[in-house]
């Protein structure tokens, strides 16, 4: 074996489990919201050579030499990334932070100092984890209070370091309350507050939470992982250039390889490239940073505006469809690439539907929702996206079917409700009518081939 040998013939193993996985994504319907299917052209940037160099530093201040490609590849992202998000003049950007959960962090530490209180969206209505989770290891949390303060058990390292406290949605609409949020705001007085998340399937009004911030003398940043690409196509507003600080992961709807973008001030960005090196990271990863650029370019063309618009179309559309079947959808529909399925009039709840939809085929995620009762481990609802359909050219006639398949299988196994889990799964497993879906799934997946 060399250098050169081909990872087929070098290393057998890992060969076939990345065949197998190539065929799992061939054959089955990805609707996780926050999965995408990257092209060829990312995929080549992120498996590049550019993953050879050490890059400590920004754009020509390295630590180390050797970096007159890695400046200008650096440099053309982050010129992109301002163009496309349609930044200030007076707006930097940075693309270092591994994922997105560094990002967050990064600006913490550029903002906050240890102990301060950030306010963001409490995380069984739809939050994320790195907007700061506690919780009292006993119990589900108290859901009459539209404030959760948190618990002893200090889940995420926010929440370790700095003082959290988090808004809910109304249990009446599911949606946020924005006079609650600012009533929330007044009595904890934040130095951060936060949007986003990773559930709330509609949009957020990004200038009435400025002006929330703005009262109690808050920064404001807004986490849009999941919706940057509906944000960057113009389909779903932007908080650029009205929040503080805005951080985004480019894997989901931006469907530009992993990684993540801060954009800010000049001033605090500043800061916050202080906080990724030398504050928590080493070294970027510029083959990453170079599947992002490429990403930006393809999300610059006019073919992305369209792909972006029928993501929402889709979502949609499958909401329309799926409460034919009587499936309640929280908040009465969505805005974007994601809809939050609450089961808790059907037999079987997210963990065990969520199992039995990918015996046919359909992958989705268990998720809380609002007003949850239950565990995170086996919620009460279903999340499900867009993205990579609407990536494979599926379009409404599509989710039609993706509905009523969806029907069949909650059908199908609202006779094993009651199982245990291991029981459910084995009846699943063998269920004729399963199979018979999931080879309906994979004749319609063939319709709409991706390119490896
Ligand atoms: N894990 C991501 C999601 O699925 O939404 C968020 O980090």
């Amino acid at each position: 074996m060399t250098h050169t040998t081909s990872l087929s013939q070098s290393d057998a193993q890992v060969a076939r489990i990345i065949s197998l996985e190539e065929q799992r994504q061939q054959d089955k319907l990805s609707m996780i919201p926050s999965e995408n299917f990257f092209s060829k052209a990312v995929r080549e940037a992120v498996g590049s050579v550019l993953m050879h160099k050490y890059a400590e530093g920004n754009v020509k201040k390295r630590y180390y030499e050797g970096n007159q490609y890695i400046d200008e590849l650096e440099l053309l992202t982050i010129e992109r990334a301002k163009k496309l998000f349609r930044c200030p003049p007076d707006w930097g950007v940075n693309v270092q932070a591994l994922a997105g959960s560094n990002a967050n962090l990064a600006v913490y530490l550029a903002l906050l100092e240890i102990g301060d209180t950030m306010m963001g969206m409490y995380l069984p209505d739809g939050g994320h984890l790195s907007h700061g989770w506690s919780h009292e290891p006993k119990g589900a949390p108290d859901s009459s209070d539209l404030v959760y303060e948190g618990g002893s058990a200090k889940v995420n390292i926010s929440s370790k370091i700095f003082k959290t406290v988090q808004y809910k949605t109304s249990p009446s609409t599911q949606l946020f309350d924005y006079d609650e949020v600012e009533r929330i705001a007044m009595q904890y007085k934040p130095k951060l507050l936060i949007t986003g998340g990773t559930a709330y399937p509609r949009e957020i009004d990004y200038r009435r939470m400025k002006a929330i911030a703005r009262k109690v003398g808050a920064y404001y940043m807004a986490d849009i992982a999941h919706e940057a690409g509906l944000i960057a196509a113009g389909v779903n507003s932007s908080p650029v250039g009205i929040a503080d600080v805005v951080t985004m992961t480019t894997h989901k709807t931006l469907r530009s390889g992993r990684g993540a973008i801060i954009l800010a001030s000049d001033e605090i960005i500043k800061k916050i490239n202080r906080a990724v090196l030398p504050g928590m990271q080493g070294g970027p990863f510029n083959n990453n940073i170079a599947g992002i650029c490429v990403g930006l370019g393809e999300a610059m063309e006019y073919s992305f505006t369209t792909y972006a618009w029928q993501v929402v179309r889709n979502a949609q559309y499958l909401c329309r469809e799926l409460e034919k079947f009587d499936f309640k959808i929280v908040s009465g529909g969505t805005d974007k690439h994601l809809v939050l399925i609450d089961l808790t009039n059907k037999a079987v709840l997210g963990k065990k539907f969520a199992r039995a939809l990918d015996y046919a085929g359909i992958v989705a995620n268990y998720n809380t929702m609002p007003q949850e009762t239950r565990s995170p481990a086996d919620p009460s609802a279903l999340r499900m996206g867009t993205p990579w359909l609407t990536t494979r050219g599926m379009k409404e006639g599509e989710m039609v079917h993706i509905a009523a398949w969806m029907n069949r299988v909650m059908v199908v196994c609202s006779a094993w409700g009651e199982l245990d889990f291991k029981e459910f799964e084995e009846r699943v497993a063998t269920s004729f009518e399963i199979m018979q879906i999931a080879s309906e799934v994979k004749e319609l997946c063939g319709r709409f081939p991706l390119e490896f």
